[in-house]
């Protein structure tokens, strides 16, 4: 736990590389840690016979002064798709029914995903110096549409807690896939 002769606590952050530092936690996500989230279970089974391609890398500051304090994270999302399914994030809805999130996009471009435990399902459109807020009780998932890296800023309460179980038994409303070269908002089965 920090304290205030260590205060103010600040990192520097690299627009141009979408790191900061120091970094206190490093959490990669693989193809294998997200293979109930992409539609195209067959594609996922090929795609890991050969390889476990990294999906993105979540970099971590946690402020600790008490254990209400915030977290600073930074996610880089790799370019790419699994079949015809952009690579996103897995998305979670905060444990506490109070806990808000801003997320700051600092590079590339994609989607917003925001979607309630009834399914209310809303998308926002994001590019560089896009600055979201998600308010509570909304689950929240980012999608890389582009050919870059899509890099974000997150700012939570370290006691917000994580909840996968919603989005790994039904997932979003809406899948954001390739059709025709574009980006495109299809039903996911799984709600229809
Ligand atoms: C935490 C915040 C982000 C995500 C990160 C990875 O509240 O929303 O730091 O943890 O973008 O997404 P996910 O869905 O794998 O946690
Ligand atoms: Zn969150």
């Amino acid at each position: 736990m920090l304290s205030p002769k260590d205060y103010p606590i600040s990192v520097q952050y690299d627009f141009a590389s979408g790191k900061f530092d120091p970094v206190k936690i490093r959490d990669d996500r693989n193809l294998s840690d997200l293979q109930m989230m992409f539609h195209d279970k067959s594609v996922v089974q090929s795609t890991l016979a050969e390889a476990d391609p990294l999906i993105y890398e979540v970099w971590l500051h946690p402020f600790e002064t008490s254990k209400s304090d915030m977290a600073l994270g930074v996610t880089r999302l790799l370019p790419g798709k699994i079949g015809d399914e952009y690579h996103m994030t897995k998305g979670h809805i905060h444990e506490r029914d109070d806990q808000p999130e801003i997320y700051f996009c600092t590079q590339g471009e994609g989607y917003l995903l925001l979607q309630t435990i009834d399914g209310e399902f809303r998308a926002e459109r994001w590019t560089a110096g896009t600055i979201s807020h998600i308010p509570p009780m909304w689950a929240h998932r980012a999608v890389n549409t582009g050919a870059d890296m899509l890099v974000f800023v997150a700012s939570y309460h370290l006691s917000a807690g994580h909840d996968y179980a919603p989005i790994i038994n039904k997932g979003f409303r809406k899948l954001l896939l390739e059709r025709e070269g574009q980006p495109t908002f299809v039903e996911s089965p799984r709600w229809t």
